[in-house]
């Protein structure tokens, strides 16, 4: 891969930072010749292997990790008819095997709701059996007829993790989408990435839901990114599916049912939200490589440098610091360009200097001051320098959502706050307003109830009719 030094500008433009990004520091290659999907780099791959081991972690907690089919029969596919609505002109549809006519079409899931419901019902038999929390990471396939965009909006997602849980009551299963939401928050502060979460418009709902969740984050340029969502389905696919179960009381009853989902958009977050103007910025949790170690060999003592750089790096191996010894035969200023393109959260430069005094010298990706790290215990000198980056990339997270969050008051205040980021307005909870302020302004109402400490919830009158309205979130999102 090409290492040309030199910067990227983020705030200048954003899409072009995110796909420069992308490209040198081995994220995704975009080159694969069909539109909307792409390939994943070994070192973009080590970054979403950890931060969905995180996500894994937290929903084992009570969840079971299933698989289910890639093919959905087309007459299971077209059962619930909100569903179909939503997601007929999306589907990709297998209709050959081989040079014969399938009897059957076969849908490519674009989610899976439909593939495994028909299983639940032979599933769930007795209060008993519930509730039942399984997921799956799977690879799912949306036709979308909007910009594609690596990480950001696929025709092949190769990471959507999806959870389908089935309850006895509605209340049940709306104590799970709390559940559910808290667990995705949870999931994102792990990752430093402050969210926004608020009810989508009943216009917005996932297709066959009585309402929607959505956590969204805000982009360098203002926009927002739903990163992920939570849906309570109600009764609507367990009377489609008969999804039943007999009551403590011995009689029949529909269950009622959640499912929320993530993809490789949070990966998309991250490099977004944490990214710089040298390129990535990771949160060591989820580094590939959490530190690197580079001998500074000027002189004669090169083999002496060299000879501790090797000691510190297997000190630090041993203690579990996933570490790297770059000795390459390259100039210093080479070697932290390539790291810090890469996001690797501490760098140590070792030096004949540093060894005269038994240090090496700490560098925070976030910046800072340099800070010397003994020698002789590195281990847990360099942990407290990760908890620092970790520390450091929350704080400037924070800071830009808090800048990037505005209250509007008329439609000229919004248009405004919209060119840098999302707004709160009072709205009356019509279409025909919501309609009018994306005309004007070009910002959707993304929801209402939102949870935010940078939100106090209102009433007042609607920015668009003047009637009485609420609280909402208004933003132009990818
Ligand atoms: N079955 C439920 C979980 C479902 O499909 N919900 S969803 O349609 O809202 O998708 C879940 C999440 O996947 C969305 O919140 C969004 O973050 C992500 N997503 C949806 N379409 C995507 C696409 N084409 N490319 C990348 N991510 C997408
Ligand atoms: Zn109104």
């Amino acid at each position: 891969m090409d290492d040309d030094t030199g910067t990227i500008p983020r705030q200048a433009d954003f899409s072009a930072w995110y796909n420069e990004v992308l490209w040198r520091a081995e994220i995704m290659d975009v080159r694969y010749p069909v539109k909307g999907l792409y390939v994943w780099f070994p070192y973009g791959f080590g970054i979403r292997k950890r931060v969905y081991g995180i996500l894994r972690e937290l929903l084992d907690r009570d969840h079971e990790e299933t698989l289910f089919p890639l093919l959905i029969p087309e007459h299971e596919f077209m059962k619930e008819a909100e569903h179909i609505k939503g997601f007929e002109d999306e589907v990709y549809w297998v209709t050959h095997g081989g040079l014969s006519p399938l009897d059957m079409k076969l849908a490519l899931r674009p989610t899976s709701e439909t593939a495994i419901y028909p299983m639940y019902s032979l599933w769930v038999r007795s209060h008993a059996d519930l509730p039942l929390k399984l997921y799956q990471v799977v690879n799912t396939f949306r036709y979308e007829t909007k910009h594609t965009r690596p990480l950001i909006r696929l025709r092949e997602i190769t990471s959507f993790k999806e959870a389908h849980t089935v309850h006895e009551t509605w209340e049940d299963a709306a104590a799970q989408v709390e559940d559910a939401v808290a667990r995705y928050r949870e999931f994102y502060d792990r990752l430093g990435i402050p969210v926004l979460v608020s009810r989508r418009p009943d216009w917005d709902k996932f297709p066959g839901a009585d309402y929607t969740i959505a956590v969204d984050c805000v982009m360098p340029d203002g926009r927002t990114l739903q990163i992920g969502t939570v849906h309570h389905l109600g009764d609507h696919f367990s009377r489609t599916f008969s999804i039943s179960y007999e009551d403590r009381e011995g009689e029949q009853r529909l269950a009622h049912q959640t499912c929320y989902g993530i993809s490789e958009r949070c990966m998309a977050a991250l490099i977004a939200v944490h990214g710089d103007d040298r390129g990535l910025v990771l949160p060591p949790e989820v580094a590939p490589v959490q530190v690197v170690v580079v001998p500074i060999i000027v002189g004669k003592r090169g083999d002496e440098v060299l000879e501790a750089s090797r000691q510190l790096t297997d000190d630090l191996a041993a203690a579990g610091i996933r570490v790297k010894l770059d000795d390459r035969d390259l100039r210093p200023g080479a070697k932290y360009y390539h790291w810090e393109l890469r996001g690797v959260p501490v760098r140590l430069e070792l030096g004949p200097r540093d060894l005269d005094s038994n240090v090496s010298t700490g560098v925070l990706r976030t910046g800072g001051v340099k800070r010397a790290v003994p020698l002789s215990e590195a281990p847990r000198s360099v942990r407290e320098l990760l908890e620092e980056v970790a520390r450091d990339l929350r704080a400037s997270a924070d800071a830009r959502l808090a800048g990037a969050v505005a209250s509007a008051s008329s439609m000229n205040d919004l248009a405004q706050v919209l060119e840098r980021g999302v707004a709160i307005v009072n709205w009356c909870g019509g279409q025909p307003c919501a309609d009018r302020i994306e005309e004007v302004t070009g910002g959707a109402v993304l929801g209402v109830e939102i949870r935010s400490d940078l939100v106090t919830q209102d009433e007042g009158v609607c920015i668009a009719c003047g009637k009485p309205g609420t609280t909402a979130l208004i933003g132009r999102s990818y």
